[in-house]
């Protein structure tokens, strides 16, 4: 009857390695790879697997036992093989048995194609781990490919791995509720059709981000529900996009609009006679204009997933507009060319149009930065979130009198609130820094505006 002993193979030099799941007991029926224990060094954990078919008569490891190369883990009787020996349903081998191919099928391609596919892990060794595999020593006929992990991360058996890279759905997403958070294919199953159900655009739930669970709010008093409106929806998918998408540094100050204020003021009769108001509005976009033109890098974006930067001639600014179907951000040509009239009119007559729902979706296009003004509403300063693909939005907030220190005394100024949030992948705090300190410095004195 022959009898054939497992035994632990190069496990990539680490020297002992524990032994913290037995995956068979003794009378199972195993298929040739299928996982008999799993064993985990410092540095990573693996699979040990049955090395031919048949019938585990004796196993000769506990956990908690510290194994090194050469170790006896397990005895099966090769004769008592049954050809499609059944796997104990419900685990994740089972597909194991179906894929696993029969005694002596492996072959030198698959075992490799089984190592290079091992899933990769965030903040391993995993170079070193493959490694030591691909530099396992010739083993016996019979062995076969170490299902490796990393430790810390994710345990799968090889037929769940494999089924996992077949849907394309990376393990470490999938909440694993086999023993010691084993991803077992009932857990891929329900994990692929919880992607399926979910609306396309979903606020939460994708890239591995943990969803928020759905409550019963009406359990805690009353509660009506409305469907949002696409508009709103839309934005979340866009605010979410570039939440997760960019990384996003806030950058605040203040501009002295004293003199702004006056000349301003002075200017409303004329606003009057063309029919048109005069708000901080168009002057903030002259002097973002300007502060675009003298630097080029934030009136960019980037393209082909980071590998180059797509500098713009025009100088386009978006403005968030708020209206009762939700955010609306029309975009202004040319802010560069136009006079300050040009833009009170136009910006005017575009957020009018924007809360008659009248715009064009060609006039909320081709933004390369934008104003979202909430001096209207209050507060002293907030994180705008970059409009993306531009890289930098300008938040402004509500202006107010406080005392500025003149050099003899403290003087009541007007202090507009500014706050530049940009994309730190392409604007770093030097960009920023100077962008924001010339609107400061084109805000609080307004005939550079002019030149
Ligand atoms: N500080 C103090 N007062 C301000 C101000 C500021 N920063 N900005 C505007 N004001 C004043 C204006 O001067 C005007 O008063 P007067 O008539 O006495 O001059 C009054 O507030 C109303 O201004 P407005 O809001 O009608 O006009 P605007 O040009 O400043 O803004 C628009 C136009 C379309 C940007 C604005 O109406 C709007 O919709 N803002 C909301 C944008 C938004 O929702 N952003 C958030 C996006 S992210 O969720």
């Amino acid at each position: 009857m022959p009898i054939q002993q497992v035994i632990v193979p190069d496990i990539g030099g680490a020297e002992g390695a524990e032994v913290i799941e037995l995956l068979v007991a003794v009378g199972d029926q195993v298929v040739l790879d299928q996982g008999l224990i799993v064993l985990e060094s410092d540095k990573a954990s693996m699979e040990i697997p049955a090395t031919a078919a048949g019938t585990v008569v004796e196993l000769l490891v506990a956990e908690g036992d510290q194994l090194a190369e050469g170790a006896a883990v397990a005895m099966i009787d090769v004769a008592e093989q049954v050809a499609d020996a059944a796997p104990t349903p419900g685990e994740d081998e089972a597909t194991a048995a179906s894929d696993a191919p029969s005694v002596g099928d492996v072959g030198a391609e698959q075992k490799a194609s089984a190592v290079k596919e091992a899933p990769v892990a965030k903040e391993t060794p995993v170079a070193e781990a493959v490694s030591a595999v691909n530099e396992a020593p010739v083993l016996p006929v019979e062995a076969a490919p170490l299902a490796l992990e990393v430790a810390g991360e994710i345990y799968a058996g090889p037929a769940v791995r494999k089924l996992a890279r077949e849907l394309g759905v990376q393990l470490v997403r999938v909440d694993g509720t086999g023993p010691q958070g084993r991803v077992l294919k009932e857990d891929l199953q329900q994990f692929v059709r919880k992607v399926i159900r979910e609306p396309v655009g979903a606020v939460t739930g994708g890239t591995g981000i943990p969803s928020v669970p759905e409550t019963d709010f009406a359990k805690f008093g009353e509660v009506e529900v409305t469907p949002r409106t696409k508009l709103d929806k839309l934005t979340a998918i866009n605010m979410h996009r570039s939440w997760v998408n960019v990384p996003h540094v806030t950058q605040f100050d203040e501009a002295d609009i004293t003199d702004l204020e006056e000349f301003r003021a002075g200017l409303k009769a004329e606003a009057e006679q063309r029919s048109t108001r005069i708000t901080p509005l168009p002057f903030l976009l002259k002097a973002c204009a300007l502060a675009l033109r003298d630097n080029p890098k934030i009136n960019s974006s980037l393209a082909r997933g980071g590998e180059d930067l797509v500098h713009k001639k025009y100088i386009h600014i978006g403005v968030a507009v708020d209206t009762p179907a939700g955010l609306m951000v029309p975009v202004i040509r040319d802010v560069d060319r136009k006079t300050i009239w040009e833009l009170a009119h136009e910006v005017a007559e575009l957020a009018s149009r924007a809360r008659d729902r009248k715009l064009l979706p060609a006039e909320m296009q081709g933004g390369c930065f934008t104003v979202s003004s909430l001096g209207n509403i209050g507060g002293n300063g907030f994180t705008p979130i970059v409009n993306t693909p531009e890289v930098a939005i300008l938040g402004v907030s509500k202006a107010a009198i406080k005392p500025l220190w003149n050099g003899a005394e403290f003087a009541p100024r007007t202090m507009l609130p500014v706050a530049l949030s940009y994309d730190h992948r392409v604007v770093n705090g030097g960009d920023g820094g100077r962008f924001l300190t010339r609107i400061v410095s084109l805000l609080s004195d307004i005939r550079q505006l002019s030149l």
